[in-house]
């Protein structure tokens, strides 16, 4: 049996290019997010080019009774030894005082309850396998706070917090816990936190060589692959152009 990976949020930018990235290092995948189709087109496509399995789980993080559908993996499948806590949005960019407090909700549930929800079901699977390595994907507005971010960089500065927690808890049980924390990266991120206007998304990366999203899988497969002793516990990852959320660069 190959190592295993869950993924959540594999449908699209990082969490698609670390199914991708990991089924070429010969993992077996769980791949969850809430669009079936783009799950089935992804397991059908690797699995073809790699020979790797792969479980796909349609789910949405924001809904408890969804995630507990891990729950029906076989025991095989439950021994898995890394998990990526990568399903995240951003939605709107409005201040706190005409803020949308339905996109408050959505980023709320998503970045941190579904993250709460999953790691719990997963941290247990863990400690009774007697290992594993949780890699939370934070964001530099999990380190800082920029104008109009309020709430999504809130949620991500309790994802920087709540991966300082699950180091400390899971401890005990030599469970490797991570933070993964990227500047901008081109996906569908702008899209989305922009309720779907393009030509809105597109003038975000406009002028500056964004990172990409296998950039950020490569991170996560380095950290992914320290040796036993080794735990890497953050890391911060810009674009090159990119000083921090104030300072970037644009030619
Ligand atoms: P994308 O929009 O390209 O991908 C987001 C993924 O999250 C999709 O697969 C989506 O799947 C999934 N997702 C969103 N909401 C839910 C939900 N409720 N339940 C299950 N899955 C969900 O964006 P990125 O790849 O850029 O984002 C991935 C992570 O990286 C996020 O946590 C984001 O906050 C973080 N990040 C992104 C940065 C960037 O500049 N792009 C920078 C820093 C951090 P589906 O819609 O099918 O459910
Ligand atoms: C995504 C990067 O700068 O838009 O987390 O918050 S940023």
């Amino acid at each position: 049996m190959s190592k295993i990976v869950l993924i959540t949020g594999a449908t699209a930018g990082i969490g698609e290019a670390c199914a991708r990235l990991f089924a070429q290092q010969n993992y077996d995948l769980i791949l969850t997010g809430r669009r079936t189709e783009r799950l089935d087109a992804l397991a059908t496509q690797l699995v073809s080019e790699f020979g790797i399995r792969v479980n796909t789980i349609t789910m949405d993080v924001q809904i408890k009774e969804d995630v507990a559908k891990l729950e029906m993996l076989t025991d095989e499948w439950k021994k898995v030894n890394i998990l990526i806590n990568n399903a995240g949005l951003s939605q709107g960019l409005d201040p706190i005082n005409s803020g949308s407090t339905t996109d408050w909700e959505v980023m709320i549930d998503t970045n941190i309850k579904g993250l709460l929800y999953v790691t719990k079901l997963v941290s247990n699977w863990m400690i009774e396998n007697g290992s594993g390595h949780i890699i939370n994907i934070g964001s530099i507005a999990g380190k800082e706070t920029y104008l109009n971010g309020n709430v999504y960089c809130a949620t991500k500065h309790a994802v920087d917090s709540l991966n300082k927690a699950m180091r400390i808890d899971l401890l005990p049980y030599k469970i490797k816990v991570t933070a993964i924390h990227p500047g901008a990266v081109e996906t569908e991120f702008s899209e989305v936190r922009f309720h779907g206007d393009k030509e809105r998304a597109k003038k975000v990366y406009e002028g500056f060589d964004a990172l990409n999203a296998h950039d950020i899988a490569e991170t996560i497969w380095f950290v992914a692959s320290r040796p036993p002793h080794v735990n890497i516990n953050d890391i911060l990852v810009m674009p090159t152009a990119q000083a921090n959320t104030s300072h970037l660069l644009r030619e």
